[in-house]
């Protein structure tokens, strides 16, 4: 162990939000900071995630952050929805800009957080070694980036190779040739099975839960909307903070049935060949009303029935067993199209469950799958998962895993109680994942340095919340969330429900960014309600 250094914050996590962490600490408040991240890059999620056809569900002219307007007009975009190697290089691009490295340690996770109530201060332990004494703590691990490897028995028989797809190996691997099986149909698997589909001999997809997606229509970016994005970055950002889910265009102010079914049926046309989650925002019905939402889920179902010529597979594909968007819409490039080719086969798993893997492959309860390549698309432990798998420790020997036990508490997705000078950006009770992340992330980060700074200036030691803020912020969660069709769907991932033996909560905030950022700054305003101060 080396000596302790003393540091005015340590954050984890070199992606989007631990990054920008970092330059407003650092740059804006001339504060000490340091990254501590486990990966050999900068880049989170985008570091880990490498599968084929990784992109982001998000267009990206919103993929970005707004803060520096000169790097919103040096940094440019080449496609619609941007892949993986072009977001690394993004990140990597923001890294060098604004000199980052120096303060991110690579190579480096963190091991303990510990608050020491006789100094206000975290102790912050890493596996090489090093000691932290840290006024504030900051969290940016992410919200999906704990992989869920599911407990199926027999992994360790396979004699061929499996991939986790948030671990890819940075080499990439070589479908030519092999026979693969790919179980998960989420986001994921449908971003990843077309484009194996293309370089595989063979693709098995074990689809447990049928879903919906909406086509992409990805293209390359033209000059002319290149030089729109950057000339109009103001009214686009306005935008994007100012609706529910952060992308650059509004929810339409209208019912779903204010329109005649001519006319409904014209304007999903018109989205759906335009591509994209514009077709989620046609009304603002969609994800309140059943009835509502049962109109563009027939709407989707027959799209699916059109694209795939075989019958069976198309109804397989098509039976779908929640609401549209009440679990995350995937985004597509032709991954209906792809249940069209020869070398593509789909297994139901509701009817024919896997019971294990084998030597050989993957065994349903009627038949063994020989394979050479197996790829679990199996998403996350998310939300919780990366922040709970941390030893942190707040006042009174409080564990952070040990307090979450049933189900994550914050206030307002910013703290935890019991856990003073500690903030999780895009935490748990924050819209996050119902977010596009940038600006979600961007809100976070600017509310953490505005309370530090109002912190320093006026000689603040601590702010923590409490049980009671705690009680409320999860009582408003919950609220906002049944007023929408999301928590009817007991299987999904935003209520812990994929992982077995998490408890079940709905753990992201449904308001809206809007909404959302509308409440922080009530709460900043009035004195920081909720939280309280000691010097
Ligand atoms: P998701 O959306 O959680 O999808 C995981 C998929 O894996 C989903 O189809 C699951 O079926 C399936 N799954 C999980 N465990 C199993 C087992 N044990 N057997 C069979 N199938 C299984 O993760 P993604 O990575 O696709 O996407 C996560 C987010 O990343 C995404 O929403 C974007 O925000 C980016 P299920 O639906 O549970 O029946």
């Amino acid at each position: 162990m080396s000596a302790v250094q003393q540091i005015d914050a340590i954050i984890v996590g070199a992606g989007f939000s631990g990054m920008y962490q970092l330059l407003s600490l650092r740059d804006k408040l001339g504060m000490s900071a340091k990254v501590l991240e486990a990966g050999s890059g900068v880049g989170g999620t985008w570091f880990w995630n490498r599968y084929p056809g990784a992109r982001c569900d998000s267009e990206s002219h919103s993929y970005m952050y707004y803060f520096s307007k000169e790097m919103v007009n040096e940094w440019e975009w080449t496609e619609r929805y941007p892949q993986q190697p072009e977001i690394l290089r993004y990140l990597n691009y923001v890294a060098d800009k604004f000199k980052l490295r120096p303060d991110i340690e690579l190579n480096t996770r963190m091991q303990t957080a510990k608050f020491d109530e006789a100094t206000n201060r975290w102790l912050i332990t890493t596996d090489k070694g090093q000691q932290y004494s840290a006024k504030y703590f900051i969290t940016a691990v992410g919200c999906l980036s704990s992989a869920n490897l599911p407990k199926i028995e027999g992994i360790s028989d396979f004699k061929g190779k499996w991939y986790h797809t948030g671990e890819w190996p940075h080499e990439g691997v070589d479908f030519k040739g092999k026979r693969v099986a790919v179980i998960g149909t989420g986001s994921t698997g449908i971003q990843a099975i077309p484009v194996i589909a293309s370089q595989a001999a063979h693709v098995t997809v074990f689809q447990r839960t049928a879903n919906y997606s909406l086509p992409a229509r990805h293209h390359k970016l033209s000059g002319e909307f290149k030089k729109y994005a950057k000339e109009h970055a103001d009214d686009i950002y306005e935008i994007m903070t100012t609706n529910t889910n952060g992308h650059p265009f509004h929810m339409q102010d209208r019912s779903i049935f204010d329109v005649s079914d001519e006319e409904r049926e014209k304007i999903f046309e018109e989205l759906w060949a335009q591509g994209g989650f514009q077709f989620r925002a046609a009304f603002k019905d969609i994800l309140t009303s059943q009835e509502a939402n049962d109109k563009a889920a027939e709407f989707i179902r027959k799209k699916i029935r059109e694209v795939v010529k075989n019958p069976e597979v198309a109804d397989l594909l098509s039976d779908i067993d929640h609401p549209f968007a009440a679990k995350r819409p995937p985004v597509d490039d032709h991954y209906f199209e792809t249940y069209n080719r020869e070398n593509v086969h789909l297994v139901n798993l509701r009817k024919t469950p896997i019971e294990r893997i084998t030597a050989k492959g993957v065994k349903t309860s009627d038949q063994e799958y020989e394979v050479d390549i197996i790829v679990f698309a199996t998403g996350f432990d998310a939300l919780t998962g990366s922040l709970v798998k941390m030893d942190i420790e707040g006042r009174q020997h409080r564990k952070l895993k040990d307090y979450w036990s049933a189900g994550p508490r914050t206030y307002l997705g910013l703290q935890v109680p019991g856990f003073p000078n500690m903030f999780t950006i895009t935490g748990p009770g924050s819209p996050s994942v119902l977010c596009n992340m940038p600006p979600a992330i961007e809100q976070h980060v600017n509310w953490i340095t505005n309370c530090i700074k109002h912190m320093e200036e006026k000689g603040l030691k601590v702010i923590e919340t409490t049980e009671a803020s705690g009680d409320y912020w999860q009582e408003q969660v919950n609220a906002v969330a049944n007023e929408t069709l999301l928590p009817t769907v007991k299987h999904s991932w935003y209520l812990g429900a994929n992982v077995p033996g998490k408890p079940q909560v709905f753990m992201p905030y449904a308001g809206g960014l809007a909404r959302y950022t509308k409440v922080c700054n009530d709460v900043t305003a009035k004195g920081y309600e909720g939280f309280q101060f000691a010097s």
